[in-house]
C-alpha cells in the first residue's frame, strides 16, 4: 500500500494555460522576484519555458501554487513552481533535514492525509469487514471498556466500536491531518460522545488512563514493512492495563514456492526473441531491474503453489518486542507436490483477533490466495534463474527480515533454500540465496 521510495511524478499537466491577465494575480508590488532551479525543466508547447539546474528565473505571477509565469534570458513563459526554490543553500539544508528523518514521517503521515490510501483500505471488504466482525462478535464484552483505536485513519473501526458496542470511551489516534475529518465524521455520524479523535503520533500523545483494548489496522506489506507494529508495541507497552487486550493478538507470515510464468514471460522471457531479434543481453539489465525488489502487489493463483504452504514467522502481540524487529527469522520445508518451474517464493499473512468472551470465536484475516483478494495482494520473491521441480522433491531452508537500521520504515528479506530432488538416478542439491531490499 504506502510506498516509501517512489516519489510522486512530477508530471506537468498538458492542459492549455494562458498567461495570467488579471492584475490580482500578478504579485502584491508588481516587482519580479528572483528564483533558482533546483533541477532542470523541459518546457511543453508554446507557452513553457526550459531551464537547467542553478538558472536563475525573474518569477513574474503566480496564477496558480503548481504554475509560475517566469523569465529566462529574456524569454518568458510558465514554469513548474515546484522546480524553483528562492534560496538555494535554505532548500539544501531543509533537503538534508528531511533525508535524515528514518522515519520519513512528512511523506509517510503526508500519504495518509489525503484520500487516495484511505479509500483504497476502505474499499477493502476482507479487511474492513474482519475488524468490523471482531467487534461484532465481542459487543457484549466490550460493555464499558476503554479502547484506542491507533492509528485510525478515516476512524472506521472507532465509528465500528461506537455503533455495535457500548465502550465507555474510544480514543481514536491518528497523526495525519486526516484526524481533522475523522473528527468531522464522528460528530456526523452521532458518535461524539463515545469516540474522541486525538492528534498526534500514538509515540506521543497523552491519555487520561490505560486501556482495556488496544486495536490497531497496523500491517504492511510483507506483514512488516512501514513497522507501523513498532508504534503499536510502544503503545501497548504505555497504554494498555495489565490482562488487557490487543487486537490482532497474533501475526503470521507464510510462504509458499511458486510459478510466476505470466510475470516471468513480461520481464524476462520477452527478450528472448521479440521481433524475431536476440535482445538476450539485455536479460540482466532485467533480472536487475524487475527482480530484485520484490513485487508487492502479485495476485497468485492456487494453482501456481508447488507446495502446501507454510508459516515462517508467528509473531505473538503480548510478548513481541520492539528489539525483536530488527532481525526476525524462519524456517520452512516444503515437499513439492506436482511438476512444475520454481520461479520464487510467494508471502502473505493472516492475523488473527481473540475472543473477549469465554469460548468465543477468533476473528481471521487472511490476506493469502485461498482467501478473498486484499488490497496487500501478496508478495513475490523472483529467483535469478527458474528452476524445474518435480513431485517428491524438497525445498527447505531459511527467512530471514533484517530492518534497515537507518530506514526505520524498510527491511530487507534474505531466502536461503536448498532443492533436494530425488530423481531416478541422481541425488541432486541445489543451494540458493537472494537478499530483497523492500525498498531500502
Ligand atoms: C494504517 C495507517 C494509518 O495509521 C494512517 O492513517 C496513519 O497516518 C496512521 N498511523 C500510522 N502510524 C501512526 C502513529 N504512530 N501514530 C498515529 N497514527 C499513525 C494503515 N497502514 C497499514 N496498515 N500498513
Amino acid at each position: 500500500m504506502f510506498n516509501l521510495i517512489f516519489p510522486g511524478n512530477q508530471t506537468a499537466d498538458e492542459s492549455k494555460r494562458q498567461p495570467p491577465d488579471t492584475q490580482a494575480e500578478r504579485e502584491d508590488d508588481g516587482s519580479p522576484e528572483e528564483y533558482v532551479a533546483r533541477s532542470g525543466f523541459t518546457g511543453r508547447g508554446s507557452d513553457q519555458i526550459s531551464f537547467s539546474s542553478g538558472d536563475k528565473l525573474l518569477v513574474h505571477a503566480k496564477p496558480s501554487s503548481e504554475w509560475w509565469w517566469a523569465e529566462l534570458r529574456g524569454v518568458i513563459g510558465y514554469v513548474p513552481a515546484g522546480y524553483l526554490s528562492q534560496d538555494a543553500a535554505e532548500e539544501e539544508e531543509e533537503e538534508e533535514e528531511e533525508e535524515e528523518d528514518p522515519w520519513q514521517d512528512d511523506e509517510y503521515f503526508g500519504s495518509y492525509s489525503t484520500l487516495r490510501l484511505h479509500l483504497e483500505m476502505l474499499s477493502d471488504k476482507s479487511r474492513t469487514e474482519a475488524y468490523r466482525q471482531v467487534i461484532l462478535s465481542n459487543c457484549a464484552s466490550l460493555r464499558n471498556k476503554v479502547v484506542m483505536d491507533l492509528g485510525c485513519g478515516t476512524g472506521i473501526i472507532s465509528l465500528f466500536c461506537a455503533q455495535l458496542a457500548q465502550p465507555s470511551v474510544v480514543y481514536a489516534v491518528e497523526a495525519s491531518s486526516m484526524a481533522e475529518y475523522t473528527r468531522q465524521l464522528v460528530k456526523q455520524n452521532g458518535c461524539e460522545e463515545v469516540v474522541t479523535v486525538l492528534q498526534g503520533r500514538a509515540e506521543e500523545i497523552e491519555l487520561p488512563e490505560q486501556v482495556d483494548v488496544l486495536v490497531s489496522e497496523w500491517m504492511g506489506n510483507c506483514l512488516l514493512f512501514e513497522f507501523m507494529v513498532e508504534s503499536v508495541l510502544l503503545a501497548r507497552d504505555r497504554w494498555l492495563k495489565e490482562g488487557g487486550v490487543i487486537w490482532p493478538s497474533s501475526a503470521a507470515l507464510t510462504l509458499v514456492p511458486c510459478q510466476a510464468d505470466s510475470y516471468y514471460a513480461e520481464k524476462m522471457a520477452f527478450w528472448e526473441r521479440p521481433y524475431g531479434l536476440d535482445f538476450t543481453p539485455l536479460q540482466p539489465l532485467a533480472q536487475q531491474e524487475f527482480f530484485t525488489k520484490p513485487k508487492f502487489s502479485h495476485l497468485i493463483e492456487p494453482n501456481d503453489c508447488l507446495t502446501a504452504p507454510c508459516d515462517v514467522l508467528n509473531l505473538d502481540m503480548y510478548t513481541l518486542q520492539v528489539q525483536d524487529l530488527e532481525e526476525i527469522k524462519g524456517q520452512f520445508h516444503f515437499c513439492v507436490d506436482k511438476p512444475g518451474v520454481f520461479h520464487g517464493f510467494t508471502a502473505w499473512f493472516t492475523v488473527h483477533f481473540e475472543s473477549l468472551e469465554t469460548g468465543g470465536a477468533t476473528v481471521e484475516l487472511n490476506t493469502g490466495p485461498n482467501s478473498e483478494p486484499t488490497h496487500w495482494k501478496q508478495t513475490l520473491f523472483m529467483l535469478d534463474r527458474p528452476v524445474s521441480v518435480y513431485a517428491g522433491d524438497s525445498i527447505s531452508g531459511t527467512i530471514v527480515l533484517r530492518r534497515n537500521p537507518v530506514w526505520r520504515r524498510h527491511m530487507t528479506v534474505t531466502l536461503h533454500w536448498n532443492i533436494n530432488s530425488c530423481t531416478e538416478d541422481t541425488d541432486n542439491c541445489q543451494v540458493g540465496t537472494k537478499s530483497f531490499p523492500m525498498w531500502r
